[in-house]
């Protein structure tokens, strides 16, 4: 199959042309480092099937971070058809090096001159022509995210392809040597691009004379956050009761008497296990939705990128720096895009710190999790404190962590960070990231979930002779040889065994109390707080918030440390760190007679 692969510095748009031009759903936000990994797509150019491949940003040939090191190994594992060159009009002056690098390559090479939109409005003009003579490549203006010239992109492309129609090898030498190319870059950009004298002072620099002030800018920020959080429940919670009262409704007026006559283990096997576990995990997805909505606009407006601006200096003195706070933030999502984020730091040291941190923050799965527990044993009020104290310890723990083991994860990397402009995330963008995002999170947990629920629903039915749940099956037997752990933490034995599942994932937990409980989303809550008093309650959220997150964070952890010590370690001391607060959160309290 023909193959063309998309390069240029970070953050110039390259994954949003790769959506446009697929469809395909690759992350992309206002943050240079978004795209970690390679990831391709298909798409018809001129009657043949061609392979479009989406690159980690690099600044140039020779840089040795991981992500950099993905875009090496590429080419000399990889031939292409041609090379699109992906880059930011408003900086030509800085990225042209990087094109002139990349034409020792002796590959075809088409250049896109991405963001026409902010150019204009900078008053920056470009010579097409005049540029296209000079480089010897095909120069097409577009703007990605409008889907500006993209049939010009499309014929140019195709025609690339008909003059190049054989796949071929980078020139090896060339990703080691460099060349003077100082002198030939400053005449082509003083002949084909025009900058006005004075650059206006843009509406970017106005937004960050309040969003970066010296000392309203951190306040400012977590209280965006703090409004941020506010939506997403004032939205999601409405829509999660809306979602568990269809299920309910599926459940009595279809699902129960469709199964009237089948088999009473079965109907035990359909309805409490299956439709009971995911109905109540499906229950939470709307919160989920909106929540990744909002996540989409903080990192494809900037202010991502500035809160590593402003969190730097109070990074360093944990020994981490603004972009570990950035992957913290993100963490918030999903832990695992948040561990490979950290592949754009170059310190190995700096970097393993950051993930040590990482799976502290309260991802999505977890966040079902609390809404569950928090709206079962709380009242509305009291609810959103909770919620908002959990993120506050989840800071908390990984600062903390940060604080113990920077001693011996030691960084002497400085941070370079270049501010991207503030941008406006379309409604498109946003819808995108959302369905992406969410997609991801049902087909990364569907599996985990019905497993989970199938095996949770086998260990408390089982044997079938004896009350499903109780002390004699084989999760009663379970939860006995656990107890001595968790009975100082005032964890119940049948809360032991689901913590024991959401080892494997934390989308588990709420399905299996299901199964266990026998009971779907809104009488589940019920029998909760009637088992639990508020201080056991808030014992297991901690733990659960605290201990390892899940199987796929471990594995990613292997994967990017490539450290059999540094995995063990990353969930050792979590479990440890979990056990240690959740003991004497409980048994303080306890002890004041709560
Ligand atoms: N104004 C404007 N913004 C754009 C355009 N194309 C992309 N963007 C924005 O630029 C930012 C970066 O886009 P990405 O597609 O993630 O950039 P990338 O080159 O893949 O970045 P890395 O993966 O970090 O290398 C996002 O906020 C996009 O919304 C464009 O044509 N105009
Ligand atoms: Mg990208």
């Amino acid at each position: 199959m023909k193959r063309l692969a998309l390069l240029g510095m970070p953050n110039t748009g390259k994954s949003t042309f790769f959506n446009r031009l697929t469809g395909a759903g690759a992350r992309v936000g206002n943050w240079p480092g978004m795209t970690v990994d390679l990831l391709s797509a298909k798409v018809l150019l001129g009657g043949d099937m061609v392979e479009l491949i989406d690159l980690p940003g690099i600044y140039n040939l020779h840089g040795f971070s991981d992500d950099e090191q993905v875009v090496r190994h590429f080419f000399t594992s990889q031939p292409v058809n041609g090379l699109v060159v992906v880059l930011d009009t408003t900086q030509l002056d800085r990225q042209l090096a990087l094109l002139l690098q990349l034409k020792t390559l002796g590959l075809p090479i088409t250049l896109m001159l991405n963001m026409a939109d902010e150019a204009r409005q900078l008053g920056i003009h470009v010579d097409q022509q005049r540029l296209s003579d000079e480089l010897g490549l095909t120069v097409t203006l577009i703007s990605a995210k409008y889907g500006k010239g993209f049939q010009h992109v499309r014929r140019t492309l195709e025609n690339l392809l008909r003059e190049h129609p054989h796949l071929a090898n980078a020139s090896p030498t060339a990703l080691n040597q460099d060349q003077n190319i100082e002198a030939e870059l400053d005449r082509i950009i003083s002949d084909s691009v025009t900058t006005p004298v004075t650059v206006p002072t843009g509406i970017s620099q106005r937004i960050d004379q309040l969003f970066l002030h010296p000392w309203l800018g951190l306040p400012l920020f977590f209280l965006c956050m703090f409004g941020l959080f506010q939506l997403v429940y004032g939205i999601g919670t409405p829509l999660q009761d809306g979602m568990s009262w269809l299920l309910d409704h599926v459940k009595t007026l279809i699902l129960v008497p469709a199964l009237q006559g089948a088999p009473a283990p079965l109907q035990s096997f359909l309805i409490d296990g299956l439709f009971n576990g995911v109905g109540t995990v499906l229950s939470f997805l709307p919160i989920i939705v909106v929540f990744f909505m909002v996540m989409a606009v903080v990192e494809d407006s900037g202010y991502l990128a500035r809160s590593a601006w402003l969190m730097d200096a109070l990074m360093a003195k944990m020994g981490l720096d603004g972009r570990s706070f950035v992957m913290q933030l993100m963490g918030f999502g999903c832990n695992v895009p948040a561990l490979m984020g950290t592949r754009i730091m170059r310190s190995r040291t700096l970097r393993l710190l950051t993930m040590m941190v990482i799976p502290f923050s309260l991802c999505s799965a977890r966040l079902q999790v609390f809404l569950f527990f928090s709206g079962a044993i709380f009242k509305p009020v009291a609810a959103a404190s909770v919620m908002f104290g959990l993120y506050i310890t989840s800071f908390l723990m990984a600062f903390l962590t940060a604080l113990v083991w920077r001693g011996k994860f030691r960084n002497h990397e400085p941070l370079l960070l270049e501010l991207p402009p503030w941008r406006f995330p379309t409604p498109r963008q946003l819808l995108a990231q959302a369905w992406q995002q969410s997609g991801h999170f049902i087909r990364g947990a569907s599996g985990f979930i019905v497993a989970g629920v199938i095996m949770v629903w086998a260990l408390t039915h089982y044997p079938f002779n004896v009350t499903p749940a109780s002390a004699s099956t084989l999760a009663g037997r379970l939860a006995d040889w656990m107890s001595p752990i968790f009975q100082p933490l005032g964890i119940n034995r049948l809360l032991s065994v689901t913590l024991l599942f959401g080892f494997v994932a934390k989308e588990i937990v709420i399905g299996s109390l299901a199964v266990i409980y026998g009971a779907g989303e809104s009488r589940l809550a019920g029998v909760i707080a009637h088992q639990l008093d508020w201080v056991q309650a808030l014992s297991f959220m901690l733990f659960t918030l605290i201990y390892t997150p899940c199987l796929s964070t471990v594995a990613v952890l292997k994967q990017e440390s490539k450290s059999w010590g540094f995995t063990a370690l990353a969930v050792a001391w979590p479990l440890a760190l979990a056990w240690l607060v959740s003991f004497v959160f409980y048994q303080t309290a306890r002890a004041l007679g709560w």
